[in-house]
């Protein structure tokens, strides 16, 4: 019967970049971290490139309307939005006081937690109903969220 090749590659590589909008500098460190936990729970792997015009996946950071149908709402509200496959569009709102530390900050919204969230939205999780997870619709200011067992039997399932 059939056979694969010697450590079963296939294609399943994503490449990311930063458009315009965006603070490399800051957020290229965040999403390592980011697109690493997801790579080990998963068959991903992931890869930053320079040209946002030819990536799988484009991260923003963007104020009110920005073209793409879904405006953005100021201070609190919507943080971040991103869209089912094989759109690959990631966005922050511009005027959300984020926390960027490698650490949770009390009072801030954890950058890291809501990037983690919006790509397993960009893999293809919608919400889930179950508490614990980090896909269920639910974020607190200081808090940090990790990819729990429900969200990897969520993807496991997908792919
Ligand atoms: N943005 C919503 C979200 O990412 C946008 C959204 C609602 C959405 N329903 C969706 C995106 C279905 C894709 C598919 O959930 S948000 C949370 C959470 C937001 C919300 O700014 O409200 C997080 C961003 F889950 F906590 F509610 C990050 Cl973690
Ligand atoms: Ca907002
Ligand atoms: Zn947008
Ligand atoms: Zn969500």
């Amino acid at each position: 019967h059939y056979s694969f090749f010697p450590g079963n590659p296939k294609w399943t590589h994503l490449t990311y970049a930063f458009d315009t909008s965006a603070n490399r500098d800051i957020l290229a460190p965040i999403f390592v971290t980011v697109f690493s936990k997801w790579s080990a729970v998963s068959l991903f792997t992931f890869e930053e490139i320079a040209d946002y015009t030819v990536s799988d996946i484009v991260i923003g950071v963007h104020s009110g309307s920005h073209g793409d149908g879904n405006p953005f709402d100021g201070p609190g509200g919507t943080l971040a939005h991103a869209f089912a496959p094989s759109d690959g569009r990631l966005h922050f709102d511009a005027d959300e006081s984020w926390s960027t530390s490698t650490v949770p900050v009390a009072g801030s919204i954890d950058l890291q937690t809501v990037a983690l969230h919006e790509v397993g939205h960009i893999l293809g999780l919608e919400h889930s109903e179950f508490e614990g997870a980090l896909m269920y619709p639910s974020v607190e200011p200081g808090v940090r969220k990790d990819i729990a067992q429900d969200d990897i039997n969520g993807i496991q399932a997908l792919y």
